[in-house]
């Protein structure tokens, strides 16, 4: 059976400074979800990368005395050693200074071009070089610093210069009727009315090339005109795919079931001019954009302008790469802002990682290896306890799946910790260490229970925190081919007699440092 396509992409970061965890926070959720699919079946291609024309690569690179290809060339390297280090299972780090990538940001510029949907004027108007992004008039505000801020809070300059332009207000129906007929297109909610009154308040043509510096894709058939950065930024997407070869197998199987994760901030131009872009193209349109919050440090906005970055190399580094993957997976409500601190991360490490998993696999596979030869028991007639711990675990992927298909991370990893946290209370009421004595067998059956328990919750958890999840697995020495979804439920529990070893710790505690 063939399987299923599915396509899922992180935005491509500008690589003006070194990567911050908002970048991480994308990535590693979006691994997840790209994992998820992939253990479920689905013939998954993952990508990211990185977006390196503009004006913001340019003014930093000539602030820093060096070229934005040097730039581009220092920090792109960087992006890619943190997907790596995140164990990110991306299948392609794109760049857009690579070749292929020219030549598919012409391709589609041509068939804008080719619809009648781009025209030369002049364009005089608010521009902010940290966002890359136009803003009305009404968009922005002057306070009492004297300068002028956009919606984002970064500020803007007046720009005037010829300029290309992309006919969107062409689109404001098409859009409209996309938002209505597919109310999927995008989410979360919030996002969803926020670019449904943009675009209902009236859309303005875009100026889509720049002549002021020419760090950027030449437009074809000019000499003096880069593509606006965001023209090509978007088209990274199909790019990868082999665009222009709308045949290749590449573009034909995965472009069909397409989804992008992005921030919020950028939620405009992907969801207005990026399907605006398409439908000008005569390219079908993904299926869905999801935008999750911010990220705040202790409450603030962390950001390279501002600098108050924290390096996720170094919060890998001293959490551990799984318990950083699980603390923010867990933690932020996927599509919501979230605050992290020292605190926050320790307690869900030692909470739900070293205590309420760990502890309970520790010692239930310790007694069993204690008690029962080193081999999984059979289980006896199983009480209604049983019945109903087993029924919980087994529902598990069923939730799992709908909360993933709308990127709601976090419920999924509550689904999973629920049944931990269900498994402890059951493992605390058998009192199996009691059983030992009075009822061997009854021990036997509450230890069986709790080993598959473990099992489903170690194959469910592989997409968040992959080598943890892993390293539970091999407790019970599972093969390559039991460790997938269709693993799950009732058709695959776990075979008495499968040999188990004393278990060394899965999920170490964070000890805090003596100052
Ligand atoms: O926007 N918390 O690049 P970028 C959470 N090149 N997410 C954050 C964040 C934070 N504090 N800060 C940034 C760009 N992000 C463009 C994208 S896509 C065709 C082009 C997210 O390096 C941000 O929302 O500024 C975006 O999704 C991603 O990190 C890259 O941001």
């Amino acid at each position: 059976m063939t399987k299923k396509p599915f396509f899922i992409s992180t935005a491509i970061s500008y690589p003006n400074g070194a990567p911050h965890i908002g970048h991480a926070y994308e990535m590693m959720a979006t691994d997840a979800m790209a994992r998820f699919k992939r253990l479920d079946g689905y013939d998954v291609f993952f990508l990211t990368g990185t977006d390196e024309h503009g004006q913001k690569m340019q003014q930093t690179a000539e602030k820093l005395g060096m070229t934005a290809a040097e730039l581009a060339d220092r920090n792109a390297p960087v992006f890619e050693k943190m997907a790596k280090a995140l164990n990110c299972s991306n299948d392609d780090f794109i760049r857009t200074s690579q070749a292929r990538h020219y030549e598919s940001s012409k391709a589609i510029w041509k068939a804008m071009e080719a619809s009648g949907d781009i025209y030369l004027d002049s364009y005089a108007g608010w521009y902010s070089v940290r966002d890359e992004a136009f803003y009305a008039e009404n968009e922005t505000e002057k306070r009492e610093d004297g300068v002028r801020y956009g919606p984002q809070g970064s500020p803007v300059e007046w720009t005037e210069e010829e300029s290309y332009f992309f006919r969107l207000s062409k689109y404001q129906d098409k859009l409209i009727e996309l938002y209505e007929g597919q109310p999927d297109f995008m989410g979360p909610s919030e996002r969803r009315n926020e670019v449904m009154s943009f675009v209902k308040g009236g859309l303005r043509d875009l100026s889509i090339s720049r002549t002021t510096f020419d760090w950027g894709i030449p437009v074809p058939g000019t000499d003096n005109h880069v593509m606006y950065v965001w023209v090509d930024a978007l088209t990274n997407y199909i790019t990868a795919l082999g665009y222009p070869n709308v045949d290749g197998d590449k573009f034909q199987n995965y472009w069909s079931n397409a989804t992008h994760i992005i921030g919020k901030d950028i939620i405009r131009f992907h969801a207005v001019y990026w399907p605006a872009f398409l439908m000008s193209a005569g390219i079908p349109l993904p299926k869905r954009v999801y935008a999750h919050g911010f990220l705040f440090n202790r409450g603030e906005k962390m950001s390279k302008s501002v600098g108050n970055v924290i390096d996720p190399f170094g919060l890998i580094e001293e959490y551990g790469l799984d318990q950083t993957r699980f603390f923010f997976m867990r933690e932020v409500p996927f599509g919501q802002d979230g605050n992290y601190s020292h605190d926050a991360i320790v307690n869900r490490t030692n909470a739900d990682l070293a205590n309420d998993l760990g502890n309970l696999a520790s010692r239930s596979l310790a007694m069993i290896a204690k008690n029962c030869d080193n081999a999984l028991p059979a289980p006896g007639t199983y009480s209604s306890e049983d019945l109903a711990m087993l029924a919980q675990a087994d529902a598990m992927l069923e939730k799992c799946q709908d909360f993933m298909d709308k990127q709601l991370i976090h419920k999924a990893l509550e689904t999973i910790w629920d049944t931990v946290g269900e498994c402890n209370k059951y493992f605390a009421a058998q009192e199996p260490w009691a059983l030992r004595k009075n009822d061997p067998e009854r021990m036997k059956t509450v230890l069986y229970v709790t080993a598959e328990i473990i099992r489903q919750v170690g194959i469910l958890a592989q997409p968040f925190i992959p080598d943890s999840a892993a390293k539970l697995l091999d407790l019970f020495a599972l093969n390559a081919n039991k460790r997938d979804f269709s693993a799950l439920g009732a058709g695959n529990r776990l075979a008495p007699g499968t040999p188990i070893e004393k278990p060394s710790p899965v999920f170490p505690r964070y000890v805090e440092k003596l100052e």
